[in-house]
């Protein structure tokens, strides 16, 4: 079964995608997300000026050797740009697989370890009160487990709160970068008042989780960690950056809160030290930006020989190409934690037609050939590229800031 054409796709139904399809002789075709929120078109460069070419003719089987082909034949090694590049042509690959043999791809991974992939959700406001509210709903839904994040008193922006009206956060607004503002002080207080709130509302028997999103250094994580401890959260996300592996030794002499780190990994070296030393206890990497299913399962099996749980990223800016894969990998690994899930914003459910099924809280990929999601290229064709960015941050003084 060989590799007859390769064409990428960049269509913004909402918000940017980009999209990898792959034909091949038997008349499959198989699709990859390349989304790399803000940095679209470089993806979209690489596949279409640098990997395409190489694919035509080549044996469509050949998941592994194609693997390392692009990964070790490019020279260049690891980057979000080439990673994700990768990681499209392995879905498409793993999704022509599935097509040929008539089977879901997770049933090609080992089949079901579960009957269903506990998924989060994310719970906002811009007060106490309207997280209360927003919670609840989610509740109302299904989830067993929430996210919660709500704008520090003080701050003009926090991130993680939808602009008024908007029920799915999208951090990527402008067609120039927006700038946020930043007070660790305010947030460091804040924060175990917002647990405490909600734990006296809705008790224990729920799931919370909360995203630092890379704005502490690791002592103030330590600090935050341990006084999040008697409300038990699920995990504290991202509590600092992550270039430094061996910072979060630090975090782990202050606190028994779980960290979870990795939605911004492409590769199982940004995380080795992080397993092997057990310094986080989920490991956030994901399909569309680590490189892949290949990799990916690559990096959970490493996590799995050291008692780190999978807990990866899904946002919205993640195409539900990646959110299906996820499922596939979710519901097989013997190691998963949980799945972040925000949905996506209409129209894309116009240019992308999942299967996935989202019951009591528990998500499946559902039993359709390959991935299971339906790309339409035509109405893709309506929504043209809008380019947008991610936030800047800054603290009061006028500082850049992590964001
Ligand atoms: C999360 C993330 C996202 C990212 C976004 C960047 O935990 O879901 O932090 O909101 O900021 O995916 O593109
Ligand atoms: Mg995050």
């Amino acid at each position: 079964m060989l590799i007859t054409d390769a064409r990428v796709v960049v269509t913004s139904p909402g918000r940017n995608y980009v999209t990898l399809i792959i034909e091949t002789d038997d008349g499959i075709r198989g699709i990859g997300d390349a989304t790399l929120n803000g940095r679209e078109l470089s993806v979209a460069s690489y596949l279409e000026d640098h990997v395409v070419p190489l694919l035509i003719g080549r044996e469509a089987n050949r998941i592994e050797d194609i693997w390392h082909y692009l990964y070790k034949g490019a020279y260049w090694r690891r980057g979000p740009v080439t990673m994700t590049a990768i990681a499209a042509v392995d879905v498409a690959l793993w999704d022509i697989k599935g097509k040929k043999a008539g089977m879901p791809v997770y049933e090609l991974l080992g089949g079901a370890a579960r009957s269903g992939v506990m998924v989060y959700g994310h719970a906002s406001g811009e007060s106490l009160d309207e997280l209360k509210a927003d919670f609840r709903a989610h509740l109302d839904l299904g989830y067993k487990a929430i996210r919660i994040q709500c704008a520090v008193p003080g701050l003009r922006k926090t991130y993680g709160i939808p602009a008024a009206g908007d029920a799915v956060y999208e951090p990527a607004s402008g067609s120039l970068p927006q700038e946020d503002s930043w007070e660790t002080t305010s947030y460091l207080d804040f924060a175990p008042r917002m647990f405490e709130a909600m734990r006296e509302e809705f008790g224990f028997g729920v799931h919370m989780l909360h995203d630092a999103h890379h704005r502490l250094t690791p002592i103030e994580a330590g600090r935050l960690g341990a006084a999040l401890e008697p409300y038990r959260p699920f995990w504290l996300e991202d509590p600092t950056p992550a270039e430094d592996q061996t910072s979060f030794r630090l975090i782990r002499q202050h606190t028994t809160t779980p960290i979870a780190v990795g939605e911004v990994f492409n590769s199982i070296w940004d995380c080795q030290t992080l397993i092997t030393e057990r310094l986080i206890d989920y490991i956030r990497a994901t399909v569309v930006h680590a490189g892949g299913i290949t990799h990916l399962r690559r990096i959970f099996s490493l996590a799995e020989l050291y008692g780190v749980r999978t807990g990866s990223h899904g946002a919205g800016d993640l195409s539900p190409i990646t959110m299906a894969a996820a499922l596939h990998v979710d519901l097989t690994v013997p190691n998963f934690g949980i799945q972040e899930y925000m949905g996506h914003k209409d129209p894309a459910g116009e240019v992308f037609r999942t299967n996935y099924t989202f019951t009591d809280g528990l998500m499946h990929p559902g039993d359709a050939p390959g991935i299971g999601v339906e790309f339409d290229e035509e109405a893709a064709a309506e929504y043209p590229y809008d380019r947008k960015y991610l936030p800047v941050n800054r603290r009061l003084d006028g500082t850049v800031h992590d964001w």
